[in-house]
């Protein structure tokens, strides 16, 4: 047992509809889930992977909860389909996304899950956000902070900070 829940790292992302609006819909819902700590602002971002597609509104959220992984990756899925999520192809446009990004320093490696995600030091949209709310988290199998693998990322898409979310 963790005498403190561990930190959920959630990546929160949406392109259809009306992302912004579907945004504060899955932080509601997700309030009533975890307890969360921390949010970062409103970034619109140039889509990765797939271009052909409209720009993302992209967040990162910090919580606490005392789920399992698997627990947690249920109830976000749900949250998903509630919400309306169509699943197409890899990084098709969607009206929600709810990415669980890491669980304090678990590793897991399970289908449908791996954490911490594999390519969250890869991308802006998490980490420019992330590095807003918590430059000192530290990833659990690189060791570096939020703020250094930003610092060493490279050339990333663009992220543009939109306004503060609440
Ligand atoms: N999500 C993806 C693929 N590409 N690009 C941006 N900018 N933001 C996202 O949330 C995003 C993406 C897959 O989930
Ligand atoms: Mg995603
Ligand atoms: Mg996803």
């Amino acid at each position: 047992m963790y005498s403190t829940a561990p930190l959920v790292v959630l990546g929160l992302g949406a392109n259809l509809g009306d992302p912004v609006g579907q945004l504060r819909e899955a932080v509601r819902r997700l309030r009533e889930l975890l307890r969360v700590e921390a949010i970062s602002s409103l970034y619109r971002t140039a889509p990765v992977g797939y271009a052909e597609q409209p720009d993302f509104y992209n967040l990162v959220c910090l919580a606490r909860s005392a789920l399992e992984p698997a627990a947690l990756l249920a109830e976000t899925q749900r949250i998903e389909r509630e919400m309306g999520r169509e699943r197409s192809f890899r990084n098709a446009p969607r009206a929600i996304d709810l990415d669980i990004l890491a669980m304090g320093d678990m590793v897991v490696d399970a289908a449908g899950l791996t954490l911490p995600h594999p390519r969250l030091h890869e991308r802006g949209f998490v980490l420019v956000p992330l590095a807003e709310i918590a430059p000192g988290w530290r990833h659990p199998i690189l060791r570096r902070t939020a703020a250094e693998l930003l610092a060493d990322a490279g050339e990333l898409e663009r992220v543009e900070r939109i306004q503060a979310f609440d």
